[in-house]
């Protein structure tokens, strides 16, 4: 099994993380309120995960793909008035889900609660007071201009959901996202490299350490607000090389300076040992990106002459080769 030299190394213990890499990641996790419903997302993954499993073919197993969506918070007060918040719709990773699911991946989105879902981009921004009327006799109507789209929207969701193929799991915290992403991890080792992380979503770098969080809200009486951030642990280092190390990563880098963005994505690339790295600028993201690995720069456009036409299309697409080819490259 060679791996090196196609930038799909596997890790190896000479990549194994500092001891102190691990400490900062573990007093996280210790200090973090805890997730108020782990037994039942354990579950809930755990049958996912089997259900895939199950579906093998020719004894490999189906390729499963994690996508990450919307941005994370930090709360500044335990009992939460205020929070710090990343921008992200969560369009990225929704639309991607849906190109995903079209490619035969099963998908785990673990998205912003309140963001972007997939097959719903074409509704209004209201939906619920948009799409529907309220007839003469109090019996509520659909429009029929919105027929269609609300018809695609139900029932394509529905059907992923029912045939076992779209798990979605709700985030808001970066403590509730940190902790789902490691039970997702756990559940996805033992698919080796038929997994992918798709990390599209905004990750806080700073947060208040639950323990020294103010209980109630912050009070403006008693002047200036002073407040010192933590740093948040290296996450992406140690899903990458303790959690499910053969898993197929690519993150996103967002700036909004396009002249230090290409070797902003290298840095990540190297630093991560990421597969691929996506570079987007914040102002051109819907129409163009460009997927940095170890031996190309590939830029990937939106095709502007179709209407509708997404830039997540072309970019799954391009996903899905190179993970064909790892892959192949790890079963060789
Ligand atoms: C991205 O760069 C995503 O493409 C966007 C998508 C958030 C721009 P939307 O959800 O936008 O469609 O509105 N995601 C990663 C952003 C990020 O925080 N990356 C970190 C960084 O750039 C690395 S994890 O440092």
């Amino acid at each position: 099994m060679d791996l090196k030299g196609f930038g799909m190394d596997a890790v190896d213990d000479a990549d194994k993380l500092p001891e102190t890499a691990i400490n900062e990641v573990t007093s996280f996790f210790e200090s973090a309120p805890p997730l108020t419903d782990a037994a039942e997302t354990e579950i809930c993954l755990k049958e996912f995960v089997d259900r895939n499993t199950s579906l093998s073919v020719n004894g490999k197993a189906n390729r499963v793909v994690c996508v990450t969506s919307g941005g994370t918070t930090v709360p500044l007060e335990k009992q939460c008035v205020r929070y710090i918040d990343n921008f992200a719709s969560g369009h990225r990773g929704a639309a991607s889900t849906e190109y995903f699911l079209k490619a035969g991946y099963s998908v785990i989105f673990l998205y912003r609660r309140g963001g972007c879902q997939p097959f719903c981009s074409l509704l209004p921004d209201d939906p619920l007071l948009e799409c529907f009327t309220v007839a003469d006799d109090s019996i509520i109507e659909m429009d029929p201009l919105h027929a269609e789209t609300v018809k695609k929207a139900i029932t394509e969701t529905r059907a992923a959901v029912a045939d076992g193929i779209l798990l979605k799991l709700p985030f808001t915290t970066i403590f509730e996202y940190l902790q789902i992403l490691q039970l997702i991890s756990a559940s996805l080792r033992g698919l080796g490299p038929s997994a992918i992380f798709y990390l599209a979503a905004a990750v806080s770098d700073f947060y208040v350490p639950w323990e020294s969080m103010a209980l109630h809200k912050i009070q403006s009486a008693s002047g200036p607000l002073d407040m010192r951030l933590a740093q948040v642990p290296k996450m992406l280092s140690v899903l990458r090389n303790e959690w499910a190390p053969m898993a197929f990563y690519i993150s996103f880098k967002l700036e909004t300076d396009k002249d230090i963005l290409l070797a902003k994505a290298d840095m990540a690339l190297k630093k991560y040992k990421m597969h691929m790295v996506i570079a987007n600028e914040l102002s051109t993201r819907k129409e163009e990106v460009i997927v940095v690995t170890e031996q190309e720069k590939v830029t990937v456009r939106r095709d502007s002459t179709q209407a509708g036409a997404e830039v997540e299309c072309p970019l799954v697409e391009l996903v899905v080769d190179r993970h064909s080819a790892y892959i192949k490259k790890v079963d060789a």
